[in-house]
């Protein structure tokens, strides 16, 4: 069948949209003790946003739309928006145009000010603007794909400040009729719970202005709606950042054809993608087991990862009695199985995490012995002690308290808060920091018992040792996840508050 006549001169307008690239974001993972892992997330939004520009180029688009958060904050430095700005001139040599609105963390970046960019780019401002799209009115001579019979209109808003508690959607104009409208815009959408609402709105209020594409911006994990003939893109971050922004990120390749079809595709640019991977070990006995289940898992992930570089969290479970020597050569683990990775490339270990059991047998035998009066398991009846009554005391809690708070004063002011601000923050701290040492000790004791007898070593031990060798294993771990600290790197307590996906 033929094509209707008038469709052959009616040509699609093609965009790529994406936001919250957060470029050059500082390093917010742990990873980040290891050198070339650290250059490699270091370096990533910058090179995912390189792609980004290649992808327009390759695929002829009219032009870029980001949907605010480019940058990530007022500590942006010149050397950033001038590699923006290089990239804008590829863009501007394409005959690509882009438009831009500021979002929550760069809205009032002072870079984006005294920046000049090459005529190709339109940055929204802070009062609503609309721009009818046309390759004349952006200085290009080539017009190739300027719909004939519809025109592209879009509107956009950015961000003044970095809060905007109210919607901002009453900005907006209406529509132009008989014209294909886009917004831009930066919003939270109906919000999570915990998190301070940005530009709040729904998918019905966005629905009901009456435009056809909603180019959104602000949440990192990929959300798209289809509201009667509205069509609402949340590309996601096109670049994690740390194991909280775990799995494929994209940007979206738009297409407005003819009778207002709108085709959106996913496109995969990051240059590595964060994962979990969870081994078993349940029924693994031996060290090299342990090596090869991890490796053989990693490969499963890896099998199915869209960006070329995986960086995985590594987490192991299941039941093992090797639990102790995991535990206790976790440094070890690490280490061989990096290097084996290295071999290859393209894979690395980002964390590793012992969350195994003992097999019920073990487990349950343990317990037997802790419950019974005598000693005939001193290890367990050490740790029962150390639990229950070292750490339950009142002189240990004073002590454990001014150690943190001793630790805390030889921090850089910015990580101090993560300790805790009120005495009872701290206390917590300590404790939890007192119960991995616990664990780490008993776990060094059980694993060298398999050489010496156990009664051995702990009729050595009194508790008042054990309490300072539970402190100090506690002091030298913490000292260590807050070594990369200067790197820009964080520490332990930190990442768990990052672990969780925090829209922008
Ligand atoms: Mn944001």
């Amino acid at each position: 069948m033929s094509k209707p006549e008038q469709d052959i001169h009616v040509m699609a307008f093609r965009f790529i949209h994406t936001a919250d690239i957060h470029l050059d974001s500082p390093l917010r993972s742990l990873a980040l003790r290891h050198q070339e892992l650290a250059d490699l997330i270091a370096n990533a939004t910058r090179k995912t946003f390189m792609r980004i520009v290649d992808l327009c180029i390759d695929e002829q688009v009219d032009a870029l739309l980001v949907a605010g958060d480019l940058y990530d904050g007022d500590q942006t430095s010149m050397k950033t928006a001038r590699f923006f700005a290089s990239e804008m001139r590829r863009l501007s040599e394409a005959g690509i145009a882009v438009f831009i609105i500021r979002g929550n963390h760069d809205a009032e970046s002072k870079v984006t000010r005294e920046l000049t960019l090459p005529d190709n780019v339109h940055v929204f401002g802070h009062k609503a603007g609309s721009v009818e799209f046309s390759a004349a009115h952006f200085g290009f001579t080539a017009s190739a794909t300027e719909t004939e019979d519809m025109p592209v209109v879009l509107h956009g808003v950015s961000f003044k400040q970095p809060h905007a508690p109210e919607s901002l959607l009453p900005e907006y104009p209406a529509p132009v009729a008989d014209a294909f409208n886009i917004g831009l815009l930066h919003t939270s959408l109906d919000g999570a719970v915990g998190h301070d609402p940005y530009a709040p709105c729904t998918r019905n209020d966005l629905q009901t202005h009456g435009f056809d594409y909603w180019a959104l911006g602000h949440i990192h994990k990929r959300l798209v709606f289809q509201q009667g003939d509205c069509t609402i893109v949340m590309p996601g971050i096109p670049q994690g950042r740390d194991i909280g922004e775990a799995g494929v990120k994209t940007v979206s390749l738009v297409t407005l054809g003819p009778g207002r079809k709108i085709e959106v595709e996913e496109k995969c640019v990051s240059v590595a993608q964060f994962e979990w991977v969870s081994v078993s070990l349940t029924g693994v006995d031996d060290w090299s087991g342990v090596i090869d289940r991890t490796l053989i898992e990693i490969d499963k992930v890896n099998a199915t990862c869209g960006a070329e570089q995986l960086v995985a969290r590594v987490s192991l479970t299941g039941k093992t009695e090797l639990l102790w020597q995991l535990q206790r050569d976790h440094d070890l683990l690490l280490h061989e199985l990096r290097s084996r990775l290295s071999d290859e490339g393209g894979r690395w270990i980002e964390k590793l995490v012992v969350d195994c059991d003992l097999p019920d047998r073990v487990a349950s035998s343990a317990n037997g012995h802790a419950k019974s009066s005598g000693s005939q398991n001193p290890l367990f009846d050490l740790r029962q002690l150390m639990h229950e009554e070292i750490k339950n005391s009142s002189h240990f809690h004073s002590q454990a308290q001014s150690t943190v708070m001793d630790f805390c004063k030889q921090l850089p002011a910015e990580l101090r808060a993560e300790f805790g601000n009120t005495a009872e923050e701290i206390m917590t701290t300590a404790l939890q920091l007192a119960n991995s040492g616990t664990t780490h000790v008993i776990a060094h004791l059980h694993a060298n018992a398999t050489q010496e007898a156990s009664s051995q070593i702990t009729s050595q031990i009194t508790s008042q040792a054990t309490c300072q060798a539970t402190f100090q294993a506690n002091r030298n771990e913490t000292r260590e996840a807050t070594h990369g600290a200067t790197q820009g790197a964080t520490q332990d307590k930190q990442l768990s508050v990052t672990d969780c996906t925090e829209p922008g």
